[in-house]
């Protein structure tokens, strides 16, 4: 596969730290873990293939700014910044389930211009660069096209640090549940994403998300034929973390479901952001 010079580099970043991911995964009993907040899990094997991934981007691009989940923010004015996340779906991680991925995410002020998501357990590798498509290992890739959620399988994500949306998340599921074949629930926003950029999902909704979950994949959606958005349909995503991506039919037929549940208005009156 010919990447170009700037994949080139963000794919050996994911790889050599992905090769670090998956010796941790095999002694993941002896990682300490320690907590950034209830359910909100970090051992050293987070903050060590995040050092690893850093490492590999600041060398070939020393300018860029960085939003990584385990380090502190770079100033924040830089025109493109990096947005990171070492190991996407910790929790499947800790819990010996090889179901997570690096995220590495290039944004150029608030427009994503590349990601890569990398699963190295699988050695799956979805990659995206603005305007030339978006490719699962060497082979290009392409969002479903189911037109109606009549027969889809969607991919959804609870609010497993906000459980007083329950509720309102539940009356969601409720409605897509309905309408949808079935669901699934992984446990990695950044696989899921790039899983409804190949076509193995039709569809994808959650809430309460970081702009490190999220933003490689919704460029690899996106290069794949695919929309995000957040709740209302506009481009905040990022920054309110709810997302709604799949292919055009189905990113329509989703708003529009979703928006008949209580989880907008609940989402709108605890604010949004991740949490
Ligand atoms: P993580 O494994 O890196 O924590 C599971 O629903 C998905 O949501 C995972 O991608 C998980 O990322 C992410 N996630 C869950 N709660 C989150 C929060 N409060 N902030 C950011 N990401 C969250
Ligand atoms: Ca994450």
């Amino acid at each position: 596969m010919n990447y170009s010079p700037l994949l080139t580099v963000m794919v050996r970043a994911a790889r050599k730290a992905g090769a670090l991911a998956v010796q941790f995964f095999d002694r993941r009993h002896q990682l300490e873990v320690a907590f950034k907040g209830k359910d909100d899990p970090v051992t050293s094997a987070d903050t060590a293939v995040e050092k690893e991934i850093l490492f590999h981007l600041r060398k070939a691009y020393p300018r860029y700014g960085i939003l990584a989940e385990e380090s502190p923010p770079s100033t924040g004015k830089e025109e493109w910044q990096w947005v990171v996340d070492p190991i996407d779906g910790t929790l499947n991680f800790l819990h010996g389930n090889p179901h997570f991925a690096l995220s590495i995410g290039l944004a150029r002020g608030d427009e994503l211009q590349a990601g890569v998501v990398y699963d190295p357990v699988r050695d799956e590798l979805f990659t995206a660069e603005r305007g030339r498509g978006a490719f699962l290992n060497d082979q290009r890739i392409r969002v479903s096209d189911r037109g109606t959620l009549n027969g889809a399988l969607i991919a959804t994500g609870f609010p497993l640090r906000r459980k007083h949306l329950a509720a309102p998340y539940l009356s969601s599921f409720a409605a897509v549940f309905a309408a949808s074949a079935d669901i699934r629930r992984a446990g990695s926003a950044s696989l899921d994403l790039a899983y409804t950029a190949a076509g193995r999902f039709d569809g994808f909704w959650e809430s309460g998300l970081s702009p490190w979950d999220i933003a490689a994949g919704c460029i690899i959606v996106q290069e794949a034929g695919g929309f995000c958005s957040d709740f209302q349909g506009g481009n905040q995503f990022l920054g309110s973390g709810n997302i709604v991506a799949g292919n055009p039919n189905l990113h329509r037929h989703l708003l529009t479901t979703l928006e008949g549940s209580e989880l907008p208005q609940a989402l709108g009156q605890s604010g949004t952001g991740p949490g």
